[in-house]
């Protein structure tokens, strides 16, 4: 078993319920175990167009799967949520979700970086993650608490509430 952390985003439609539809999905995967949900944040977009804020969180999950075939899970339940076709790399999505961390791998493939290598950049990524694992170490980088210590990105990050419909 591995412990993965992973970025959820969304941007178009009703976001609460596509995020908790794909937590949902994630968990129901035999081979992974949703341990850890951070709360919800409103965000700022960052790069990009004009267009609404995102409702971004991370989670933590025990899994079997390794990094490509936790990807391909993880396109194969973004596509089943109102997919990934005609979007740009920046623009408006019903649900993006992106593999921060897993366990200590670092890999670079055609497709997948692991860490994310955008992640210690991101507002948006590092206050949800620092939320539920402030010690997990991203390698290459410390951990995440030290990395969101130095972040210098401004863009505006919210808490807004938890996902009601994961609770009971
Ligand atoms: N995702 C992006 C680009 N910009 N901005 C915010 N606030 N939240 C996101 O999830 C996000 C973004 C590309 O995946
Ligand atoms: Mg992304
Ligand atoms: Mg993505």
């Amino acid at each position: 078993m591995t412990r993965a952390y992973l970025s959820l985003g969304c941007n178009l439609g009703d976001c609460r319920r596509t995020l908790a539809e794909a937590v949902r999905a994630l968990d129901a995967d035999s081979r992974n175990r949703v341990t850890r949900v951070s709360s919800l944040y409103l965000t700022e977009p960052v790069g990009g167009v004009d267009q609404p804020d995102f409702l971004n969180m991370a989670l933590e999950l025990e899994t079997e799967l390794p990094p490509e075939p936790l990807l391909q899970l993880c396109r194969a339940i973004e596509n089943g949520l109102g997919g990934r076709e005609g979007r740009r790399p920046t623009g408006p999505r019903t649900i993006d979700i992106d593999i921060l961390l897993h366990g200590r791998t670092r890999m670079s493939s055609d497709g997948l970086q692991i860490p994310h290598p955008q992640m210690t950049g991101r507002a948006f990524v590092l206050e949800p993650l620092v939320e539920i694992a402030p010690d997990v170490v991203i390698p290459g980088n410390g951990k995440a608490k030290e990395a969101l210590a130095v972040l210098d990105d401004r863009h505006r990050v919210e808490r807004t509430g938890r996902l009601k419909e994961l609770e009971q």
